[in-house]
């Protein structure tokens, strides 16, 4: 992607080992009763940059003014002003003395824009409350040492545990120049995705499906390998989301024995294949991407600028992604029935007994029409842990 600040990878890992600027860790103040509900709106209007935003980090910002929000500004795509400016801009002359409610530490630093940290203190924001520290190299505490220097009140913590996982893609991009990997199946109670046949339309209610379509439109790629694609014909776009937009799909397709014909070969989509005769798909307009393996693979597509991947796909590339352990976060809907035979969601051979099983973290459980989504992490969520960024973040805890 042009333009990049920060480019994931190799660059950005020199960054890291850099020595981080002095930076003081004294200027905090407790937070206030009404800080989580106006952060709670900041992460709402944060939201909808999900899947637009990359590779910069989905943010939003809310200005107060006694007990009334008199601006309101997210972050809608790279290049593109920050959540800070937005809202001041809507705000005006009642941002004066007003407290500002960002989801991530305004910026200090000249990027594609200038520095929101300098915009809050001219236009005389008396208060900042922040959800998240940057964990951009050229920001990590930065911005918030440069705001208690003009005088302003800060606290930061609020509601940080919600801000992390919206920004799970960007952290991940800066963390670790890979995009981080949402796995999503549906399986029978008796766990199996697909029939003897092979059929595996469908496994979950519509309710279900509609949710996926949902996902589909706040993350930035949808990967299946070619399997499901010679199956399936799945065309992987966005469907009866209002203003919804198709994520890039991704084929991984070791041999590229994927049609031209199929649904998902488009302008824009990705192929993943060690093949070199890949003109036609070139012609056709789709990115090829030449990789030996799964981990590979994923560092060029976070070069790409793709900071999330919702992974669709069969039980191969589940297995081969679950074996080489890219898999952060799983989203499994359950559907009431029961097959007696059939597929696994997982062809992998990981594990011979039940101690070698992994454990989801931060398990969350709920109905969706009639099935039943259990969602859980298998990685922590990048932080880039710089020694300046553990002393705030140690803080930032003990804040909310
Ligand atoms: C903020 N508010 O709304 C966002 C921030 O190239 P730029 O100028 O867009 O800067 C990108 C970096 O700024 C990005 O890597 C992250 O550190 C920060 N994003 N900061 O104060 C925002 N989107
Ligand atoms: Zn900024």
């Amino acid at each position: 992607m042009s333009g990049h600040p920060e480019p994931p990878g190799g660059e950005l890992l020199c960054m890291q080992q850099a020595q981080p600027a002095q930076r003081s860790t004294e200027h905090r103040t407790s937070p206030e009763p009404s800080d989580a509900s106006w952060m709670q709106l900041a992460l709402q209007l944060a939201a909808h940059g999900l899947g637009r935003t990359t590779p910069n980090p989905p943010v939003g910002c809310v200005l107060v003014r006694n007990g009334v929000a008199v601006g309101q500004g997210f972050h809608a795509r790279a290049g593109a002003p920050h959540a800070e400016v937005l809202a001041l801009r809507e705000a005006g002359l009642a941002a004066r003395g007003a407290t500002a409610y960002v989801t991530l530490e305004p910026c200090s630093h000249f990027g594609r824009t200038p520095p929101c940290a300098d915009a809050l203190i001219a236009a005389g924001v008396r208060r900042v409350v922040i959800a998240a520290l940057d964990p951009n190299p050229a920001v990590a505490g930065a911005g918030l040492t440069s705001l208690h220097k003009a005088g302003l009140e800060v606290c930061w913590g609020v509601l940080e545990r919600d801000a992390v996982r919206q920004q799970a893609g960007f952290r991940s991009l800066m963390g670790r120049g890979r995009p981080w990997v949402v796995y999503k199946g549906a399986m029978t109670l008796d766990g199996k995705v697909a029939a003897t046949s092979g059929a595996s339309r469908w496994v979950s209610s519509g309710a279900a499906r509609a949710l996926v379509h949902r996902w589909r439109n706040r993350i930035d790629a949808v990967a299946v390998g070619s399997g499901t694609v010679l199956a399936d014909d799945p065309h992987l776009g966005t469907r009866g989301v209002a203003g919804g937009r198709d994520a890039r799909p991704v084929v991984f397709d070791r041999c590229a024995r994927t049609p031209l014909s199929a649904r998902v070969m488009r302008p824009g989509s990705i192929l993943v294949t060690s093949t070199a005769s890949t003109a036609a798909f070139e012609r056709r307009g789709v990115t090829v991407v030449r990789a030996a393996d799964e981990t590979k693979a994923l560092e060029a597509l976070g070069q790409l600028g793709l900071s999330t991947v919702l992974l669709e796909g069969g039980p191969t590339l589940a297995g081969a992604f679950l074996n080489a352990d890219l898999i952060d976060e799983v989203r499994m809907f359950i559907a009431p029935k029961l097959l007696g035979a059939g597929l696994s969601p997982l062809a992998a051979p990981l594990t011979t007994s039940m101690t070698e099983a992994r454990p989801l973290q931060n398990v969350q459980v709920e109905s969706v029409g009639q099935d039943t989504l259990m969602c859980g992490y298998l990685a922590e969520i990048p932080r880039l842990e710089t020694d300046a960024f553990d002393a705030y973040s140690a803080k930032a805890r003990s804040c909310a």
